[in-house]
């Protein structure tokens, strides 16, 4: 099954809106299989946007990831991947339709509040970045009965 990684940015703790994204997430049947709040180190933010390094919105965007704790989760599924950046709506916020996370909450494409993988390989650079082996916690649907 695809893994796809996810990070709400500070912005979604400071707007109180983490389980209303989390649900999101959950309600299409995305499995959660290691989630965790943390703040980021300048390195990890660094590296984390290195592709980014030298933009003109480079500098902000670090100072935005670390401006507070972020919440780190990798979500499993099928073609989660796709299915995750279909939530999240595009990066430019004036593309981000009404009813994807960045269109329903996100003022300025630099604050966009959420960071979805966007291919195979970014996933699990950034799950590697993120997450020890330990950390993750697969599970099966087996107590589906029970509620
Ligand atoms: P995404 O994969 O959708 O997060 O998009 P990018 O990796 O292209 O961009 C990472 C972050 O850089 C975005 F969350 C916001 C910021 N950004 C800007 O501020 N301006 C831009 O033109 C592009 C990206």
């Amino acid at each position: 099954m695809e893994k796809t990684f996810v990070m709400l940015k500070p912005g979604v703790l400071q707007r109180r809106i983490a389980g209303e994204l989390l649900n999101r997430f959950e309600r299409k049947g995305l499995k959660i299989v290691a989630l965790k709040l943390l703040r980021l180190s300048r390195e990890m933010a660094e590296a984390h946007y290195a592709e980014h390094r030298g933009r003109d919105f480079y500098e902000k965007l670090v100072e935005y990831t670390l401006s507070g704790p972020v919440i780190a989760v990798v979500l499993e599924g099928e073609d989660a991947i796709a299915v995750v950046r279909r939530i999240t709506g595009p990066t430019n916020l004036l593309e981000a339709p009404a009813g994807t996370i960045r269109g329903d909450y996100a003022a300025r494409t630099r604050l966009n509040i959420v960071h979805a993988s966007d291919s195979p390989a970014s996933a699990e650079r950034e799950i590697a970045l993120f997450f020890r082996p330990e950390e993750f916690f697969p599970w099966e649907d087996g107590n589906r009965d029970w509620f």
